[in-house]
């Protein structure tokens, strides 16, 4: 029988539960050598990983060195605490999403989307919004629910913002990559100061993603959600129709109350 996780405790698993094995890959800048393999040893001990074994290196140039490493990991995070008020979505299909909007909103909703400011970045928004999508993952302008606006990249927040009020837009979706001088931070406050200074911030969903949000950021900014790599186009679509959804049922009880 399969020994169950206990989940305040939760180590990470190579061979079995508990074992605590993760591997690292990394780059040193000394030559290749036996005094090399030795210092990568000692650096995974300085990382707290206990009986480390080095499982390949070899020469990436003169005075390089690559190495990938193993060992045990004994410390562990307390996934049940952590879990509760977390952000986590139960993620729908495609088909799913598509039958909640229908079903509870019973209109198409209305997305636009851009890479904001000098960002030039297009290939994550074009991923979350374009037919193509990502990895033979649908973008949101193929799902039935979704009718779907992409402005592109280099787009002024203001411009976003003004196409978002013509369109009616029912959420917003930014897409922000060079992080350099903080760049993403200015962008993204910047389009929440816009979006209340137009009076749409209460009816409108503004999202942001890209490889340095997180969804705690996004909030710290003052958006409804912000979605980092491995994020895929019905995630976002989930995350959407979900909210919408619940948005709707707390205004109708709001509604039947007064
Ligand atoms: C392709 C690329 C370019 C192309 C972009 C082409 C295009 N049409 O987009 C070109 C050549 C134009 C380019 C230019 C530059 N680039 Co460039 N580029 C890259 C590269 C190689 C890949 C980025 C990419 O497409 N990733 C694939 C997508 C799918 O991943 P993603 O964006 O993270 O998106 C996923 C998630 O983040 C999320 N997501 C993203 N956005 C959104 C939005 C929403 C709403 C949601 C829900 C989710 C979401 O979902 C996506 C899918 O999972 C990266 C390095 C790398 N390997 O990542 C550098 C990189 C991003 N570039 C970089 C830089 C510095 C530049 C330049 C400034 C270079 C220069 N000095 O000129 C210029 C930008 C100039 C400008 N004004 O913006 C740096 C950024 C460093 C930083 N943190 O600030 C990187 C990291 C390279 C590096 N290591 O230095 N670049």
């Amino acid at each position: 029988m399969r020994e169950t996780a206990d989940l305040s405790a939760v180590r990470p698993y190579g061979d079995h539960l508990n074992d605590g094995l993760v591997q690292v890959t990394f780059t040193l800048p000394v030559p290749y050598g036996l005094a090399a393999r030795h210092a990568a040893l000692e650096l995974a001990r300085t990382m707290r990983l206990t009986e480390p074994e080095v499982v390949h290196y070899q020469r990436l140039c003169d005075g390089y060195t690559y190495f990938v490493v193993i060992g045990q990991c004994r410390q562990s995070v307390d996934f049940a605490t952590l879990r509760e008020g977390a952000f986590d979505i139960q993620y729908l299909t495609e088909h799913e999403i598509d039958r909640l909007i229908e079903e509870q909103i019973g209109r198409r909703v209305v997305v636009i989307g851009a890479s904001t400011g000098t960002d030039t970045h297009s290939v994550g928004i074009d991923a979350m919004l374009n037919l193509k999508g990502l990895d033979g993952r649908h973008g949101l302008e193929a799902y039935h629910g979704f009718e779907v606006h992409n402005l592109g990249s280099q787009v002024p927040n203001a411009r976003l913002v003004e196409r978002a009020i013509a369109v009616n837009a029912d959420a917003i979706l930014v897409s922000q990559t060079v992080t350099q001088q903080n760049l993403h931070l200015h962008n993204l406050t910047e389009l929440v100061e816009i979006a209340e200074a137009e009076g749409i911030r209460d009816r409108t969903l503004l999202i942001c993603g890209g490889p340095r949000v997180s969804h705690e950021l996004a909030k710290e900014l003052g958006f409804d959600a912000g979605f980092s790599k491995g994020t895929y186009p019905d995630h976002v679509g989930t995350y959407i129709a979900k909210e919408l959804v619940a948005r709707r049922a707390i205004a109708s009880t709001t509604a039947t109350a007064g």
